[in-house]
């Protein structure tokens, strides 16, 4: 089959409130939405890269040139039996993830809705509903922390996780779990500290954590296998991974005991699921993160989530976590259990409001086949 069009938009949507990790803080999405078309179905991607390189090596602006300059003409130009197709057809371009999940996880959609098969089948879940908790950026003192967290629980979410970095870690960590001293609590660093902060990462032990994710540099294994062991709390990679290989790296390396998995870092939901099946036959456990998707990109990762070694609450919020008015028409929302309700319609699920699209789109570019 061919694909006989590709539309790139570049959208600007602000966020309901600034999201501060350890090295960068967020105002909004810079999402690039991915649709194509062929045989008369459109199907919807999206590539929730930042505005700029502070996780990866990617922004919206990477995303732009290379999606537009090498990866929608190699896809045009192929011959797609099948999703999984797309990925060796994008292989020779290095890197570049977050760009080529855009296009590979719009292909999935399109087959999913072709079909008439829900994503969440196409891609092997075995659940209905998958459970999420709500990611915490960093605050300006631990009284504004307390009060957010307190209003995420009063929402519904029943774990939290808390970024840290130096000058804001054992301190609000204790803060939070003093006051909640049941609910699922976790931490992420965002390769903020060194191997050498061994010792004082080790603090953390005494707050009952569920894990502690990516504390050293994020193109690290070989550290994390040495900080592994000198921690109680389980140790998670979330940047390092970015292939199956890499995740069998980690995995032969003890590196760690739980994988974060984010499709969109690791470039497809086909070699997402790689990774999973991987960690699953090595009896590590995954969780799905979150990059602060729209409902398009956030449809594609709660289908995701669904795959049985998920055995951990994703940071898949509902919709209005990030955005007052989202460019879909069917938002997720909490269930009273903390969960999300896995969409059963032909593809992702999303239906995308278009004028809203189009209201938010910044840049648009559309490429065909001859
Ligand atoms: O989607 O709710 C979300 C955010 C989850 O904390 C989150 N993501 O390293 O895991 C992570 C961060 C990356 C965010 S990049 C802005
Ligand atoms: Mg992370």
């Amino acid at each position: 089959m061919r694909i006989d069009r590709v539309e790139l938009r570049q959208i600007q949507l602000p966020y309901v409130a600034p999201f501060e990790t350890s090295g960068w803080r967020e105002l909004g999405s810079f999402a690039v939405i991915v649709r194509v078309d062929a045989e008369g179905v459109t199907g919807w991607g999206e590539s929730p890269v930042g505005g700029a390189p502070f996780y990866n090596e990617e922004n919206h602006n990477t995303v732009w040139t290379i999606a537009q300059d090498f990866l929608a003409p190699m896809l045009l130009d192929a011959d797609i039996e099948q999703p999984d197709d797309v990925a060796r057809v994008l292989q020779r371009v290095r890197g570049n993830r977050m760009a080529k999940f855009g296009l590979e996880s719009a292909v999935w959609d399109l087959f999913g809705r072709m079909q008439g098969r829900s994503l969440a089948s196409m891609l092997g879940g075995v659940r209905d509903r998958v459970d999420v908790g709500v990611s915490v950026g960093i605050q300006k003192d631990i009284d504004t922390l307390l009060k957010v967290v307190g209003a995420y629980l009063d929402n519904g979410y029943q774990r939290i996780k808390l970024k840290i970095k130096p000058g804001w870690d054992i301190e609000p960590t204790r803060a939070v779990r003093a006051t909640w001293p049941h609910i699922k609590l976790q931490v992420d660093a965002n390769s903020i500290y060194h191997l050498s902060d061994a010792e004082h990462l080790a603090r953390l032990d005494e707050f009952g954590l569920l894990l502690i994710e990516q504390p050293l540099e994020h193109d690290d294994i070989f550290d994390h296998a040495k900080l592994r062991p000198m921690l109680r709390t389980p140790l998670c990679l979330d940047e390092s991974i970015i292939s199956p290989d890499h995740a069998r790296w980690a995995i032969e390396m003890e590196a760690c005991a739980i994988i974060n998995i984010k499709p969109s870092r690791i470039g497809g939901l086909g070699d997402a699921r790689r990774v999973h099946d991987l960690a699953q036959a090595a009896g590590v456990a995954v969780w799905h993160g979150g990059m602060l998707e729209t409902g398009i990109g956030r449809a594609a990762c709660v289908a995701m989530a669904s795959l049985p070694n998920f055995t951990l609450p994703g940071d898949i919020s509902a919709n209005d976590r990030y955005f007052k008015r989202d460019i879909v028409q069917n938002p997720f929302t909490l269930n009273p259990d903390s969960t999300l309700t896995v969409p059963t319609a032909p593809g992702n699920g999303a239906v995308v409001d278009e004028e809203f699209l189009e209201e938010v789109t910044v840049a648009k570019v559309v490429m065909r086949n001859a």
